[in-house]
C-alpha cells in the first residue's frame, strides 16, 4: 500500500478526551473514531488489525473444534422471556421496537438464541457434544463507556456455546476452550492469566476470566507470580486427549479477581515473596452453566436408554475489538505503538526519504515490487512529507519493521533497516535488508 492511497488520518496532538495509553495511541495512529458515545468507526489501519485478530481467534477456535455460525446482531425478546433474562438484564440492553410493535433488542449476548437454534436442528444425543461459535457485534449500553474501544458499547466478541449429554462431557467442552484461550491470547502476544470469577448475569458455576495485566485495568487482581511464566501448549496439542492436567497446572496456583478475591487464602497459600496483585484487563470469560438455558428453553435429547434429558451447556467469550487495546496497552513506548508480528497492521513500513529524487523513487519502487512478490505486505510512505515526520509518524503506528531508503545510502548501494520493539538500526545493503526482511515473516 502506498501511503500517498491511503487513508491514514493521524494525529500530531494528545486528544483530550483520552485517559489511557491505548485510547490516545488508537485516535493519534488513526485506526478509530468516535462515532457517538462507546460507539465507534473502524478506520483502515484499526480495521486491519481487528481483522488479524479475529482471524487467530477463528483459528484457534476451529483447531478446538469448535464450528463457525454466524447470528443476527438484532434479537426478537420472546426467547428472552421464556429464559427470565428480558427483565434481568435491565438498563444495559438496548430495546428496539419494530413497526409492527414487535419486542426487539441489539444482543448484548447469545444464549438464548443459540440454544434455540441447536434445538432446532439437534435430533439425539449423537449429535453431542457440538461447539458453535460466532464473531458478531454486541451491544450493552454500559453506564460508563470509556478507554475507546476497552469499554465500549458496541463492541466485537467471540463467542462460542457447547452442547453436551453429561456434566463430565460438559467439563471436557469446558477444558478444551480453556486451552484454547491459552493458545490464542499467546498467538496474539500476551500473558493472559485466567483467573476464578464471579459470573454475573450469564450464571453457573464454573468460570474463569482471561487476564492481562496492565496498570490501566479496570479491575483489581491477585495471583501467584510463576502464573506469568507457564507456558502455553503447542500447535500440536491434541484436543481429544486429556486436558485436565494442563488445567490442574494452570488452575493450581492462587489467581482471583477482586469479587473473589479470599485475602486470608492468599496469605496463607502464596509465599510473601511471590504474591501479585496488580491492575487487569479482562479479554476472555468462560462459563459452565449446566441446563441454566437448556431447561426454560426445553433443549433436550434421548440418552442412550431412551431417556429424556437436559443438555449441558457453558459459553465462552473473547473481546476482539477490546484486545485492540488491550495489546497496545501491553506494548508501547513513548514514541507509539509496537505491534507484535502476528496483528501488525503491515509487515513493514518502507520510507522514501526523498520522494522526487530519481534514484531513490527508483530503489523504493523497486523493493516495494519485491517485497510485495514475497508476500510481505509493504506500507511504502512516498508522501513528501520531512523525513523527521515520516519516522515519527512510522513509530506512531508501530509497525515491526522499517526500510529506510535515502539518497545517500542508495549512492553507497545501503539501506537501513530498523526494529520498532529495539529501536536498533542496520545498514545493510539492498540485498542483505530484502533477505533479512523475507526470513523475520517466514
Ligand atoms: N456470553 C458470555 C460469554 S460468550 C459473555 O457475554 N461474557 S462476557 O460478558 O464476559 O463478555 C465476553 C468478553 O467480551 C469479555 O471478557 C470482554 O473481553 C468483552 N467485553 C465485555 N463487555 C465489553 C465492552 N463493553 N466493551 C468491550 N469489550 C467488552
Amino acid at each position: 500500500m502506498r501511503l500517498s492511497k491511503y487513508f491514514l488520518p493521524t494525529i500530531k496532538e494528545n486528544p483530550k478526551e483520552a485517559e489511557i495509553v491505548s485510547h490516545r495511541l488508537m485516535l493519534r495512529a488513526g485506526m478509530i473514531r468516535q462515532a457517538s458515545a462507546g460507539i465507534y468507526t473502524w478506520l483502515p489501519l484499526g480495521f486491519k488489525v481487528l481483522k488479524k485478530i479475529e482471524n487467530i481467534v477463528r483459528d484457534e477456535q476451529e483447531r478446538a473444534g469448535a464450528i463457525e455460525v454466524l447470528m443476527p446482531t438484532i434479537q426478537s425478546a420472546d426467547l428472552w422471556k421464556q429464559s427470565g433474562r428480558y427483565e434481568d438484564y435491565g438498563k444495559e440492553m438496548l430495546r428496539i421496537t419494530d413497526r409492527h410493535d414487535r419486542e426487539m433488542l441489539y444482543g448484548p449476548t447469545n444464549e438464548e438464541l443459540i440454544t434455540d437454534t441447536f434445538k432446532s436442528g439437534v435430533k439425539s444425543y449423537r449429535d453431542l457434544p457440538c461447539n458453535l461459535f460466532h464473531i458478531q457485534w454486541k451491544f450493552r449500553d454500559e453506564v460508563r463507556p470509556r478507554f475507546g474501544i476497552m469499554r465500549g458499547r458496541e463492541f466485537l466478541m467471540k463467542d462460542a456455546y457447547s452442547f453436551d449429554l453429561t456434566v463430565e462431557e460438559g467439563r471436557k467442552s469446558y477444558n478444551k476452550m480453556f486451552v484454547s484461550y491459552l493458545r490464542t491470547f499467546d498467538r496474539l502476544g500476551l500473558k493472559a492469566i485466567p483467573m476464578a470469577a464471579d459470573t454475573g448475569p450469564i450464571g453457573g458455576d464454573m468460570s474463569h476470566e482471561f487476564i492481562i495485566l496492565a496498570e490501566t485495568g479496570e479491575s483489581e487482581v491477585y495471583c501467584h507470580r510463576d502464573l506469568i511464566e507457564f507456558d502455553v501448549p503447542g500447535a500440536d496439542l491434541d484436543y481429544d486427549s486429556d486436558l485436565e492436567p494442563i488445567i490442574a497446572k494452570w488452575t493450581a496456583p492462587y489467581a482471583a479477581t477482586d469479587e473473589e478475591h479470599d485475602a486470608e487464602r492468599f496469605a496463607a497459600e502464596v509465599d510473601e515473596k511471590d504474591r501479585l496483585q496488580a491492575r487487569g484487563i479482562e479479554v476472555g470469560h468462560i462459563f459452565f452453566f449446566g441446563s441454566k438455558y437448556s431447561k426454560p428453553l426445553n433443549l433436550s435429547v434421548q440418552d442412550a436408554t431412551g431417556q429424556q434429558v437436559a443438555i449441558e451447556s457453558g459459553s465462552y467469550g473473547v473481546g476482539v475489538s477490546r484486545l485492540v487495546g488491550a495489546i497496545i496497552e501491553a506494548s508501547h513506548d513513548d514514541n507509539g505503538i509496537i505491534w507484535p508480528k502476528s496483528v501488525s497492521p503491515f509487515d513493514v513500513g518502507l520510507i522514501n526519504l526523498k520522494a522526487g529524487d530519481d534514484a531513490t523513487d527508483a530503489a523504493c519502487e523497486d523493493l516495494y515490487d519485491r517485497l510485495t512478490k514475497d508476500n510481505i505486505d509493504v506500507l511504502y510512505d512516498d508522501t513528501n512529507d520531512r523525513a523527521g515526520a515520516k519516522f515519527s509518524n512510522m513509530d506512531l503506528i508501530g509497525l515491526p519493521w522499517q526500510l529506510i531508503v535515502g539518497p545517500r545510502g542508495v549512492a553507497a548501494g545501503e539501506v537501513e533497516v530498523k526494529c520498532r520493539a529495539t529501536g536498533e538500526r542496520e545498514t545493510l545493503s539492498v540485498e542483505e535488508a530484502f533477505n533479512k526482511l523475507t526470513s523475520e515473516f517466514r
